[in-house]
């Protein structure tokens, strides 16, 4: 709900040159820009369906439908969108925006440059721009300003468990509509788990029709002694349809957001076991989970596991067009493993050391399938336990550690250490003040303060880190808004960490910049945590 107050502050902030994240090269020039219901779009056919994007973002708060045209008569007030080949050295995503007077003007090499270009245009806008109804007497101006701008990280991105508790289809929209307004472009959505499998595999309709639903959730964070545990008695679930896959994939790509799926294996697979009994280790059944923490209720080693995991991974690489295709890997307790007649016959006919080993193993039959079809395996950095799967990419959790192995390996890394980059920790000292959340501490300025290239890294493994990501492990998280509090305004600082040229950041500036966004966050109805 907007206040009058809000309001006024809505209309009257100085959005000057608020642009988060930060640009990279930014001149303010003399002289400002007024949009009115007779400006024109123009654009060149590669650049049509970004110009009729332009339209819909400016009209619900100016009331405006802007005409998109190839051209436009001399003398009108243009925004003008062009592809330009000669820009390359901008890069994939880079790109000039250059505001007159007269004229608005967006240059980039590629559609990705001039997407961002339109982000950044947005935020020229008073915070207004971003109501969902008609601003009554507003006046649309906007500063002269030439940039030039460019991404310094090629991964920028945020991270969304669905698993532990399932979040709506329109949420992951919200969020995937706020993350390109960060600039940020990959969003990985973390599918499976023990406490619930999300996503619909035709060949295996169990895993929806039983591991998408537990009974009941655990109250607060687990006791060491389980005879404390108390649970809700609620049932909780959800899923995503190959339908409603399809529309968040389609709706992500016009955003320029990849999305990262996430299939766990072999640990974090209750759900899958809960399902389909011959996956785990013993004869029992178990429920879909109604706890949090590192579950021993790991999948089997066996060939049926691997050809069930790798038909799951088919049924995904044909909804998820991006290259990426994360199967976890991360905390994967070896107990029932080395209990496991079969576990153990497995790792004395490969030849193997140990039950990491086997791990490892069952990773390499998962980067073979994956690699065989264009794809590249996404793994947490335990994958490195028992030797690297050749093609791997590394998400670095636990420290920055795994990241430098892997760089040093020749591996391509994402950095996202609980250190820096967990968006479910505490965001004050004060815990009492704050929901409860899983513990830790993360405030906003040492997210913003994060450097994601590790200092030991030489310039040449450097070039192995493909950027860093936000977490948002939901098990604290029961829902969008306490999802969008944890989130905002740390991913703003994030987003400027993974953009911005470093000798560019200043924190100060940031917060100055920041009041102005979180006007704008506010208006987009961003539940986000107030400074
Ligand atoms: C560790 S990070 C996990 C998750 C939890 C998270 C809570 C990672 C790869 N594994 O399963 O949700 O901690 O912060």
């Amino acid at each position: 709900m907007i206040t009058l107050p809000t309001l006024l502050l809505v209309l009257a902030a100085d959005s000057g040159l608020a642009v988060i994240p930060r640009p990279a090269h930014l001149t303010p020039r003399p002289g400002s820009f007024t949009l009115t219901g007779s400006t024109i779009i123009t654009t060149d056919a590669r650049s049509r369906a970004l110009g009729g994007m332009l339209a819909d973002y400016l009209f619900p708060a100016t009331g405006f439908r802007l005409a998109v045209r190839p051209s436009a008569p001399s003398g009108a007030r243009v925004v003008a969108i062009r592809l330009d080949a000669t820009l390359t050295a901008l890069g994939a995503e880079g790109y000039r925006l250059d505001v007159t007077p007269g004229r608005v003007t967006i240059r980039a090499p590629q559609p990705a440059g001039a997407f961002y270009a339109i982000q950044t245009l947005r935020q020229l806008f008073p915070p207004a721009i971003f109501r969902a109804a008609r601003v009554p007497a507003a006046v649309w101006t906007i500063p002269a300003v030439s940039i030039e701008d460019s991404p310094r990280f090629r991964w920028r991105g945020v991270h969304l468990d669905v698993a532990r508790h399932f979040m709506p289809k329109e949420f992951v929209k919200k969020l995937v509509d706020l993350a390109a307004l960060h600039k940020l472009n990959r969003l990985h959505l973390h599918l499976t788990d023990d406490q619930g499998w999300r996503i619909e595999i035709r060949q295996y309709p169990r895993l929806t029709a039983v591991g998408a639903w537990r009974r009941q959730t655990i109250i607060g964070r687990p006791d060491p002694d389980s005879t404390k545990w108390r649970f809700d008695g609620q049932p909780h679930g959800g899923f995503y349809t190959q339908d409603d896959i399809t529309e968040l994939v389609a709706y992500a790509q016009v955003r320029f957001v990849t999305i990262v799926p996430e299939i766990e294996m072999p640990g974090h697979s209750q759900a899958a076991i809960a399902s389909y009994p011959e996956l785990g280790n013993k004869p029992d059944t178990l429920p879909v989970w109604t706890a949090w923490g590192v579950d021993e209720n790991i999948v089997n080693p066996g060939d049926a596991t691997i050809r069930f995991e790798q038909n799951v991974l088919t049924e995904v690489m044909a909804l998820f067009p991006g290259r990426w295709i994360h199967v976890g890997g991360d905390e994967a307790p070896k107990t029932q493993w080395k209990a496991s007649p079969l576990a153990q016959a497995r790792i004395r006919e490969l030849g193997l050391k140990d039950e990491d080993e086997l791990q490892s193993h069952f990773t390499r039959r998962m980067d073979e399938f994956l690699t065989a079809h264009g794809r590249s395996l996404v793994g947490w950095d335990e994958i490195l336990e028992g030797g690297l799967a050749p093609n791997a990419v590394v998400m670095s959790w636990r420290g920055i550690d795994g990241g430098i192995a892997a760089a040093r390996a020749g591996h391509d890394v994402v950095m996202a250490p609980g250190s820096h980059t967990y968006f479910d920790h505490y965001q004050s000292a004060d815990t009492t003040a704050e929901p409860l959340a899983i513990g830790g501490f993360l405030p906003l300025d040492t997210v913003y303060a994060y450097e994601p290239v590790p200092a030991a890294l030489t310039p040449d493994e450097a070039r192995h880190v493909l950027g860093a990501q936000g977490q948002l492990w939901t098990e604290y998280i029961p829902d969008p808004k306490r999802a969008e509090y944890m989130a905002f305004p740390r991913a703003c600082a994030l987003a400027e960490v993974l953009w911005t040229p470093q000798e560019e950041k200043s924190y100060p500036d940031f917060l100055a910049r920041l009041a102005t966004h979180l006007v704008r966050l506010g208006v987009l109805d961003v539940n986000y945590r107030p400074l």
